[in-house]
């Protein structure tokens, strides 16, 4: 019995298929649980929840109207909610796109992957059904858990149309390395579909690595840990390896039904040793090169041919989808050549099941194997090694692995093989059949521990439990729309003295690929001229640049000006420069020295002098090599500086090096003092400007601008939409129109999103 947890209370799960098989026998109508780790590891959270389960409930086309409704509402006595597929979705959306498209790619294998676009407008409509179909339930507030790669879409259709919901994926899987996903020609939709959960799950720890390394690549998504930071929320990333339910395993391979099985599949053996293989027919499970390395070893050891008996039960899989057929008939002219040539009179090395085989018969055959061959070319996790392991009651039995399964990372002490390496896996079949009792007992008593150490219920727990915890922490700022716009510069209004305090780049103008293009435009100077012609305000912009370059730009109107994140501070009265704080000299050319040995290793970074700083800007770059080569100076800084008087800052798409103790909370600090009780508004993009945010008075009002998360309570969405605000103010202020955006357009006010 799974444990009982309340964390699975309001779970909704979203999966292709039910978990259950509707048939008609004998004029009733039947439904048949399905008996996959999936159904049962996430039976146990919906039994637990007073959610749906939302799937497809299978082909229902020949099932008469009486035998529809009956369905109907015995599924809906069980929380089970059908989505119902037309014969033509089923063969584009699952058949085509699903099965066809992203099944082989993401198992790496490219040249069975149909890149024709003819499917993927199915996927997406399908898709949306089926996220329609989970709105209530996000509206209600549960969260739901979508499963698989057939519904990749799903999470940014839902979090479009309920923005609060809370929303897990779980990929089963491999995530595949950047350099085959970028083959996908609907990549970017399928990275922003993924991106619209709070939680995405992967069985491996690389799969959840390429999974970033692609949305690093292909959306410039900035990663922090494990975390994607993208549209102002976290993403959470994470290794969830799904486990069985060893209790039912070790249940049935001790129940007599099972022990009579394994004395007639032994007395049949006789002295025989026994291999198996158990899959579904799928070319990804590496059943031909597994029948080619035991050739090879029967070859190798010619006296085999009489002791050994091989067993693979190859169940019937995607018999709609075209390479399947092909696929099936090439295995079955293997077994047929294998069988032909080393047969002798009193054996047949290759017994081959083309069928499903009964629970008690498959725990039977994992019960009385000499050795389980698990050879995937690729496999997200592979069930079949952990439910062998788990049958193995009297820690006998030896499992041949393959690497490229992600049960590999968890069961290393099987023997692991390079499927691909055909002299590889015969050799190692020929090891396990002469390993000793004792190194099987070592090897199987290991395995056992971490088979039951993590079982499917765990596996289902911990994904829940780290998706609660993703909401607590993804929800911190609020989007402000037009009418919330509105009443902030209503109560802005009322406050007889305020102060604005606006970082520049990605705040008033867009990020620009070098600095030097991200030049003021002449509405820009209109606005900021407008706003500081109100004897009510006073306006500063506090930026990370340098003193020449700002002066130039603002000198003229009005502003006080906050060069080098706060170190130097201009005012229109004095019009001069001056320190606010003290700070070290005399550091920049051995800096500048190590900057300038990144850029030359870095195509497209380039080094900035801002008098007492120095920007490394990597806004070109290969976000991946910056990232290593941030990490590298901010160690080369540290090991320069160990007295700590200077630091490293990571802002939008720059390294800065700086004295100690210079930051944008100074301009806050020094305003507060001379403002006493004003009103301060700071708003700003990038992690720099988090210390303005932090600094600010109880009352003051941070506004974050962009993707990145942040403490500020407010958000808007791009340098646009803070145009809007602040023309909005100016308006209010001035009672005068505000001048036109950079587009020539009066801005109608900030976008929600
Ligand atoms: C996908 C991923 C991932 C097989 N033959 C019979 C039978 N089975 C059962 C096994 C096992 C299940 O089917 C197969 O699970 P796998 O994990 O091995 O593989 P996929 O079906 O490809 O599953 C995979 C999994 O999702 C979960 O995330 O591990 O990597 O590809 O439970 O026992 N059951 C019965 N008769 C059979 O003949 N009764």
């Amino acid at each position: 019995m799974p444990e009982r947890s309340s964390a699975f209370a309001g779970v909704t799960i979203v999966s292709n298929r039910l978990p259950v098989t509707a048939a008609v026998r004998g004029g009733r109508l039947r439904l048949q649980r399905s008996a996959g780790g999936l159904a049962t590891g996430l039976g146990g959270v919906h039994e637990q929840s007073s959610g749906a389960w939302l799937g497809w409930p299978g082909d229902l086309s020949a099932m008469s109207e009486a035998h529809r409704a009956e369905l109907h509402d015995t599924l809906a006595t069980n929380r089970l909610v059908p989505i119902d597929l037309t014969r033509q979705e089923v063969e584009r959306y699952y058949e085509g796109f699903s099965n066809g498209v992203i099944w082989p790619l993401f198992h790496y294998l490219v040249e069975r992957t149909p890149l024709d676009a003819s499917t993927w407008s199915t996927y997406v409509a399908v898709n949306r059904r089926f996220a329609e179909a989970a709105r209530p339930a996000a509206r209600r507030g549960d969260l739901v858990w979508v499963q698989d790669y057939q519904l990749m879409l799903v999470p940014a259709m839902l979090r479009e149309m309920e923005p609060e919901a809370t929303i897990g994926f779980f990929l089963h899987i491999p995530f595949p390395s950047f350099d085959v996903f970028r083959l996908l020609p609907w990549r970017l939709a399928v990275l922003e579909g993924l991106l619209g959960a709070d939680l995405v799950g992967f069985h491996t720890s690389s799969y959840a690595r390429h999974f970033l390394t692609s949305l690093r690549h292909l959306l410039d998504v900035e990663v922090a840990d494990s975390d994607a930071l993208y549209h102002g929320r976290r993403v959470r990333t994470g290794a969830f390896p799904m486990g069985i339910d060893t209790a039912r395993f070790e249940t049935l391979a001790a129940s007599p039904e099972v022990q009579r099985r394994v004395d007639v599949i032994s007395a049949d053996l006789g002295t025989r040793q026994l291999l198996v293989g158990v899959d579904r027919l799928d070319y990804t499970k590496g059943i031909p090169r597994r029948l080619l390395a035991f050739e090879r070893f029967l070859a190798k050891h010619p006296k085999r041919r009489e002791t050994v008996r091989f067993i693979q039960v190859a169940v019937p899989s995607r018999d709609g989808v075209a390479e399947y057929g092909k696929f099936k008939r090439t295995v079955n002219e293997l077994v047929g050549r294998i069988n032909g040539t080393t047969s002798t009179m009193t054996n047949v090395p290759v017994h081959y099941l083309h069928r499903q085989v009964s629970e008690q018969e498959l725990v039977a055959l994992y019960a009385a194997a000499s050795v389980m061959v698990v050879t995937p070319l690729r496999d997200g996790m592979n069930l079949v090694a952990k439910e062998f392991v788990a049958s193995r009651l009297d820690e006998d039995g030896v499992l041949i692995l393959s690497e490229f399964a992600g049960a590999a990372d968890e069961l290393g002490d099987a023997l692991i093989v390079n499927p691909y390496d055909i002299d590889g896996v015969a050799d190692a079949i020929e090891q396990a059949l002469t390993m000793g009792a004792d190194e099987r007992r070592t090897r199987m008593q290991s395995l056992r521990r971490r088979v039951r150490a993590r079982t499917v219920h765990d596996w289902a727990r911990r994904f829940v439990e780290s998706l609660h915890a993703a909401r607590e922490r993804g929800r911190q700022s609020h989007v402000l729309d037009g009418p919330a716009v509105t009443a902030l510069v209503e109560e802005l209004a009322e406050a007889p003295r305020l102060v604005l305090l606006l970082d520049y780049d990605g705040t008033l103008v867009p990020i620009e690929a070098t600095p030097d293009l991200a030049t003021p435009d002449p509405s820009l100077g209109d606005l900021l001229r407008a706003l500081a012609a109100s004897p009510r305000l006073s306006l500063h912009i506090v930026s990370g640049r340098g003193r020449d370059v700002l002066e130039t730009w603002f000198g003229g109107t009005g502003l006080t000006l906050w060069a080098e994140h706060g170190l130097w501070r201009w005012g229109p009265d004095t019009k001069t420069w001056r320190a606010n704080i003290e700070h070290p000299r005399g550091w920049k050319p051995d800096i500048a020295e190590l900057l300038h040995a990144a850029a030359e290793r870095t195509a497209g970074a380039v080094v900035e002098d801002k008098g007492d700083s120095l920007a490394w800007h990597y806004r070109l770059s290969d976000p991946l090599q910056a990232d290593t080569e941030v990490h590298r100076l901010r160690r080369e800084v540290a090991e320069q500086h160990p007295d700590g008087d200077l630091e490293t800052i990571l802002g939008s798409k720059v390294l800065e090096v700086r004295p100690h103790g210079v930051h944008k909370g100074l301009a806050v600090t020094a305003v507060v003092h001379e403002w006493p009780g004003a009103r301060l508004v700071a708003i700003g993009d990038d992690r720099t400007d988090e210390d303005m945010f932090a600094a600010l008075p109880p009352d003051g009002v941070a506004v974050c601008v962009g993707n990145r998360p942040s403490a500020a309570r407010l958000r808007l969405a791009s340098h646009r939409d803070v145009r809007g605000l602040l023309e909005a103010l100016a308006r209010r202020l001035t009672g005068q129109p505000a001048p036109a955006t950079r587009d020539g357009e009066p801005s109608s006010g900030p976008n929600p999103h």
